[in-house]
This record gives structure tokens, sequence and C-alpha cells, in this order.
């Protein structure tokens, strides 16, 4: 019998962060499939790699083992093309030095401001080896911080489909639209969906 609105039973995405925008960002897309999503915190040690795939996937075995279940993880990266990349991989630590003002004083006078946001989402099991999917969101950074909404670089980055909004401007439903984040959990689900 299908459930009405309810969670079918074992349909659960238990999420590793600490980042709990990032939680509900991927909650909301996850209940779009029937898939309730739980937010797990546990100890990993992040590696540091010049791909975020690679960072996404040794957490995501770091996590299941430790934990005993399937596990999903999710890295992502700001990557600015006039700093070659810049903050990439590293994102997180150079939004807790820096921050957006950081940013906005690094693109002074720069007028090429194509930036692109990417996350990996990784699925690890216990039993199997990580699987991963992408998502990538092109857009630009913004002259000067708008919005108060979301999170890290949302103030200064506007997406390209978004007609000048930055993704702070956004309420949540919207951003998942454009964002990266909520390409790459779709793929994710779709294939978690049609495999267990
Ligand atoms: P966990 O590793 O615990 O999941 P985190 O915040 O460290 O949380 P990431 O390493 O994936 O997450 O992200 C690095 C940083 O990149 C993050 O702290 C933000 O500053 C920025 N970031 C990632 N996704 C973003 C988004 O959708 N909007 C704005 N900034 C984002």
């Amino acid at each position: 019998m299908k459930s009405k609105g309810r969670f079918p039973r074992g349909r659960v995405a238990f999420f590793v962060t600490s980042n709990i925008h990032k939680f509900n960002e991927a909650r909301q897309v996850l209940a779009k499939y029937k898939v309730a999503a739980a937010m797990l915190k546990i100890e990993t040690t992040e590696i540091q790699d010049d791909n975020i795939e690679k960072i996404a996937k040794a957490t995501a075995t770091e996590a299941a083992k430790k934990c005993s279940l399937p596990v999903i993880v999710e890295d992502a990266g700001l990557f600015i093309e006039a700093l070659n990349g810049f903050p990439g991989p590293y994102s997180s630590y150079v939004y807790r030095t820096i921050g957006t003002k950081g940013i906005l004083k690094l693109m002074k006078n720069t007028k090429k401001r194509n930036a692109h946001f990417q996350s990996a989402v990784a699925f690890c099991s216990p039993e199997e080896p990580p699987r991963c999917f992408h998502g990538r969101t092109e857009g630009k950074i913004s002259l000067e911080a708008r919005g108060n909404l979301g999170f890290g670089f949302d103030p200064v980055f506007e997406p390209s489909a978004s007609h000048g909004k930055t993704f702070a401007e956004m309420i949540m439903i919207e951003k998942n639209k454009h964002s990266h984040r909520a390409e790459a959990l779709r793929k994710f689900v779709r294939w978690y969906t049609s495999t267990f």
C-alpha cells in the first residue's frame, strides 16, 4: 500500500555535517522525493585536497565506518575565475578568516567577476565504496554584499539564472531551484530511491 504524505519506511538519509544551513537546504530537496533527512555530527579528519570529490568521499568513508550507517557528506566550494579558482576547496577556511568582506576586497577593481559554486555529495555505506554526485552553479561575485538569508558566501554570489539577485536575497526554496547543492542532491536522491 502506498503511504500518503509519509516517508516510506527506511527512506532516511543520514547527512553528516556541522552546518545547519546545508542540512536544512538538503532536507527540503530530499523531502520532495519522500526521503527524510537526519543530521549527524561526527568528528572526522577533513583531508586537504584540491578536489572536492576526494574530500567528500574520504569524509563519507570515515563517517560510515565510525557510525556503522550509510551516510551522505557534501563538500562545496566557491571558485572565482579571476583568482584562479580561489578559494575553491579552501572555502571554509577563507570564509572563517577573511569572509565575504575579504572576497570583495580581493575583487576590488576587477571587472571579470565570473565565479561558480561546486558541490560534491558522497554516499557511502559501511559495506561499499563511496559514490559521488555533482552540482554546479554559474554566476558572478556581486559588487557589494546583499541580502541576509542563507549562509557563507551567499550575500556576494549572484547566480546567472537569478536576474541579479544574490543567493542571500532568495528564500530557501528559490535558492534550491538554482543551487549546486540542490542539483547534486537531486542526482543522489534519484539514484537512491531507484536503488533502495
Ligand atoms: P561541513 O563540512 O560540516 O558540512 P562546512 O560549512 O565546512 O560544513 P563546506 O566545507 O562544504 O561546509 O563548505 C565550505 C564553505 O563554503 C562554507 O563554510 C561556506 O562558507 C561556503 N559555502 C558552501 N556552500 C555554500 C553555499 O551554498 N552558499 C554560500 N556559501 C557556501
